[in-house]
């Protein structure tokens, strides 16, 4: 058995968000119901359901959209103050474009919002996690240049429709993972495999349709509505393999990669210098006229930059990292032009997911890196948690998962002056862990896939965080600082 440090403990401040997440494709099911718009998901895995484990996919899945009054009352029964899900784009908009809106899946989402209102539980809702309408797709999807107005009209009626009642925005959840996976390697949807330039173009497209939708609302909501935008991103934390100089700087090297695409823009300016530098000299030695890195102009930059009122961070595990040994110059991706290797260390504990390792020890250090890096933005973990494979009830390794990654938020907090103001539990409910499908289990309830109810069963996991909630502690004799 692992051998875990002790928690902390010091109380958590009254105003600290406790909340959980699921996204719409992973949840809602009814994916051709009352008007819903065929999204890329859907597509993907109707024409190609060797795509994922089993042929598992997201058609019925947990039947949220049938159920969400019963998923608001676990969300009830878990007293968090907040609750993360996601806008799924088709059925809002069946083809994507603001020219045809389907009231029906409107009124799901005031409907959602409502009942969480009621029950006095904040709303943080994700514009777009990853469930693109299969019309824009066909249009080009996030590689195309076009998208941007496209989004940027969707998160404007997204804004007008609900942001009364919504605080908190997301406009994206993690853009590496969807553009990497979905443009790049083709693991997510649309499969698109365009390694070394499909990840950059969608990228691009990303930070400049979420800045849009920030000086949206900036302009015609914030004067009102008086909530705030942010972008939710991910990454692991990388540790130096050794202390040499040179894995420490792989580290920093790597996180300027994953996640320093996304944020350096948004937060400072343009794409990190490692980022330029090293796409525009591999680029070149590859034969290509300009750098595969799509460049910004001076507007441009100072456009992106600012666009977040607070960050989302999504975080699971740690690799190591050192520089990369052997590489052709041709081998194509930003994987490869990063030049730094990464892995995961033996002896490291396990989840389901293959990419899952239980480092809590990493979080507290890559709060630290990114206080440092970009001048300790408002920060909300938007997404931790544990997966296994047979979701049982008695999930001992979530619950100290959660309990170990909670600590060292804490210490993050209190050693560091890490500026964060939540945390939120992946996920309510087991659900479509997307290529996984039901295999790997996330949820703090179990559901039953095999009964037409999909019966929803709390895991012991739900009676510690509430426990956690309810006395703001990680243990039993813990102290306020
Ligand atoms: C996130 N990784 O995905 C997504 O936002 C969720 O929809 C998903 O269910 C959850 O985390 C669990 O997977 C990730 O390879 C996928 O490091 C892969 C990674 C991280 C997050």
């Amino acid at each position: 058995a692992p051998c875990y440090a002790t928690l902390n403990n010091k109380k958590f401040p009254d105003d600290f968000m406790f909340g959980t997440a699921t996204s719409s494709y992973q949840v809602e099911g009814a994916w051709n119901e009352d008007g819903k718009g065929e999204n890329i998901w859907d597509r993907l895995l109707h024409t190609n359901p060797n795509f994922t484990v089993n042929g598992d996919n997201g058609d019925i899945t947990c039947n949220s959209y049938h159920k969400y009054k019963e998923d608001v009352a676990l969300v009830k029964e878990l007293n968090v103050t907040h609750y993360r899900f996601s806008l799924a784009w088709a059925r809002i908009l069946p083809n994507g474009h603001v020219d045809q809106i389907n009231e029906a899946g409107v009124q799901y989402y005031k409907n959602l919002i409502t009942e969480l209102r009621a029950n006095n539980i904040e709303p943080l809702v994700t514009i777009y996690h990853w469930d693109l309408p299969q019309t824009l797709q066909d249009e080009g999807g996030w590689p195309s240049s076009d998208i941007v107005d496209r989004y940027a009209d969707y998160a404007r009626l997204c804004f007008s429709l609900f942001g009364e009642d919504v605080k908190y925005w997301m406009t994206f959840n993690e853009p590496k993972e969807f553009c990497l996976q979905g443009y790049g390697e083709g693991t997510n949807a649309p499969g698109i495999k365009e390694s070394g330039t499909g990840e950059y173009l969608c990228a691009h497209h990303v930070l400049k349709a979420h800045a849009k939708a920030w000086h949206i609302y900036e302009e015609e909501f914030r004067p009102t509505q008086n909530g705030q935008v942010g972008i939710v991103l991910d990454t692991n934390w990388y540790e130096p393999a050794t202390d040499s100089a040179e894995d420490e700087i792989a580290s920093d090297t790597k996180l300027q990669f994953v996640f320093g695409w996304y944020a350096h823009p948004i937060f400072k300016g343009d794409y990190p210098e490692v980022m330029k530098n090293n796409i525009q000299r591999r680029s070149l030695a590859q034969g290509y006229a300009v750098s595969r890195l799509p460049e910004f102009t001076p507007e441009e930059i100072e456009y992106v930059k600012g666009t977040a009122d607070f960050l989302g961070l999504n975080t699971y595990s740690s690799m190591l990292v050192q520089p990369r040994k052997y590489t052709d110059v041709s081998a194509m991706g930003s994987e490869y032009d990063s030049e730094v290797e990464e892995w995961y260390d033996d002896s490291w504990p396990k989840g389901a997911s293959p990419w899952l390792v239980v480092t809590p020890w990493g979080i507290q250090k890559l709060l630290r890196w990114i206080k440092n890096e970009y001048n300790n933005p408002r920060t909300i973990i938007t997404e931790n948690g544990y997966s296994d494979y047979d979701g049982t009830l008695d999930d001992v390794d979530r619950i100290n998962y959660i309990q170990q990654y909670l600590s060292g938020i804490r210490d993050a907090m209190d050693e560091d002056g890490v500026n964060v103001f939540g945390y939120t539990v992946w996920t309510l409910i087991d659900n479509l862990e997307w290529v996984f499908g039901f295999t790997n289990k996330f949820g703090l309830y179990n559901v039953d896939f095999n009964s037409p109810n999909r019966t929803r069963t709390a895991k012991k996991s739900v009676g510690v965080y509430q426990n956690i909630i309810r006395t703001r502690c990680l243990v039993d004799d813990c102290i306020d600082s």
